[in-house]
């Protein structure tokens, strides 16, 4: 399966998160990286006294089951000091979200995929545009459509 993850981080060194990051993603089992977007900062969407975040996409071919993939995205984001706050969109080390599993939707209590919130986040579909130019979303919209609905101004290079 072609899984399509967005990654970000405005804590703690995010260069070094993601980086990171990358590599404990190459290193899953039953899981090959495909492709990895470039770099891109962010203004924070949510509350705005936060730094500005890195973001970027990559694209995995695993075996592993949607939720397998989601244990090892939670143990990843553990392994790089992710602490659970109470707070809606707050600052994080890292995090990794599974946009896109297949043409696969899901809504589960751990699971909405593709994600639920990610048509209204540039930040999110300007990456994953860079890696997946000709993607369309399993209810028939192409991403390139999408985004062209959003701002994306302010995305600029890490
Ligand atoms: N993630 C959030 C909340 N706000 N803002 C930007 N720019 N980038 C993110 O990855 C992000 C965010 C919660 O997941
Ligand atoms: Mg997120
Ligand atoms: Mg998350």
């Amino acid at each position: 399966m072609r899984a399509y993850l967005a990654l970000g981080s405005n804590l703690a060194d995010p260069l070094h998160q993601v980086q990171s990051a990358l590599d404990a993603l190459a290193a899953l089992p039953q899981t090959s990286l495909r492709a990895v977007s470039s770099l891109y900062r962010t203004p924070p969407y949510g509350p705005p006294d936060q730094p500005d975040y890195l973001n970027a996409a990559v694209l995995l071919e695993t075996d592993l089951a949607p939720e397998a993939l989601l244990d090892q995205t939670q143990r990843i984001e553990l392994e790089h000091g992710r602490v659970r706050k109470d707070e809606r969109w707050g600052p994080r080390t890292l995090d990794l979200d599974i946009m896109l599993f297949g043409d696969l939707t899901l809504n589960t209590p751990r699971l909405i995929v593709p994600h639920y919130d990610m048509h209204n986040r540039a930040f999110m579909l300007a990456p994953l545009l860079e890696i997946a130019p000709e993607l369309v979303f399993p209810d028939g919209t192409p991403l390139k459509t999408l985004l062209a609905t959003l701002d994306s101004s302010a995305i600029r290079p890490w």
